[in-house]
C-alpha cells in the first residue's frame, strides 16, 4: 500500500485487535512543539467539562480544533461548529495535521481534533467513536504527558479486552475493521512523564466528521 507521496506507509510497532500502534512516533522536540500549538488552541477555546447523558460532568476536560468540535450534554453526544463560548473552534495545528498525513492512511483531511485533558484521577469509560458519518475514515490518536492505560475490546461492550500503556509520543490508528471497536482509558499513571508542567495526560483524536 502506498500514500499519495508514493512512499510506503510506516509499519506500526504493534497491532492490537487491528488497532495500529506507532510507539514513540513523536520524539521529545516534536512533542514539545505540539504541546506549544495546543496551548494556543486552549487559549482560544478553553477546556470545559462536558456533561454525560446522565447529567454528571465527565472527569476528562475537553476542547476541540477544526471545523467541528465534539460536545455532550443531556441531549446527547454530537459535533457542533462552535465552542460553548459561541466562538468558532480554532484551526487544527499543522503539527497535528502532519501526523494524520503521515499515518492516517486517509483520503480526506480531518475535520475535528478533539483534545482530552486527564488530571491524575480522570478516566474514560469504554465507548465507540460512532458520531461520525464516514466509518471508512480512521480515527487517529496522539498521547502526550503521563502514561495512560488504554483498553481495547470488541464490537460489543461486554466481551474480552486487552490493555496497553500509551506513552508520550505514541500514536494509535483505529481504521478499517478496528474503526468501531470499544475502547477507553482505565487510568493514568501520574508523574511518569516530564513533558507537561503538572501531572496529567493529553490525548488528541483526529477525525473526519461528515
Ligand atoms: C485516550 N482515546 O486515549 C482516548 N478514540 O485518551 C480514544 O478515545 C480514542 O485513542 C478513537 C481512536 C483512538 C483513540
Ligand atoms: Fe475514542
Amino acid at each position: 500500500m502506498s500514500n499519495p507521496t508514493g512512499n510506503p506507509w510506516p509499519e506500526p510497532t504493534a497491532t492490537l485487535r487491528g488497532v495500529r500502534l506507532h510507539a514513540g512516533w513523536l520524539d521529545r522536540p516534536a512533542q514539545e512543539a505540539l504541546v506549544a500549538d495546543l496551548r494556543a488552541v486552549i487559549a482560544a477555546a478553553p477546556l470545559f467539562s462536558p456533561m454525560t447523558a446522565w447529567g454528571r460532568p465527565m472527569s476528562v476536560r475537553m476542547t476541540s480544533a477544526g471545523r467541528f468540535g465534539w460536545y455532550s450534554d443531556r441531549r446527547g453526544y454530537r459535533y457542533v461548529d462552535r465552542h460553548p463560548s459561541g466562538l468558532p473552534w480554532p484551526p487544527i495545528p499543522e503539527s497535528a495535521l502532519a501526523i494524520w498525513r503521515a499515518l492516517g492512511g486517509a483520503t480526506r483531511e480531518p475535520e475535528c481534533c478533539l483534545l482530552n485533558w486527564y488530571g491524575p484521577e480522570a478516566r474514560m469509560g469504554l465507548h465507540q467513536d460512532r458520531d461520525e458519518a464516514d466509518f471508512a475514515q480512521p480515527v487517529l490518536s496522539v498521547s502526550l504527558g503521563d502514561d495512560g492505560l488504554f483498553r481495547i475490546g470488541g464490537h460489543n461492550r461486554g466481551g474480552p479486552s486487552d490493555r496497553v500503556w500509551l506513552r508520550s509520543g505514541d500514536v494509535l490508528v483505529m481504521g478499517g475493521g478496528a474503526r468501531l471497536l470499544f475502547h477507553g482509558i482505565d487510568r493514568i499513571a501520574p508523574g511518569t512523564s516530564t513533558l507537561l508542567p503538572a501531572p496529567g495526560r493529553i490525548n488528541l483524536t483526529l477525525r473526519v466528521v461528515t
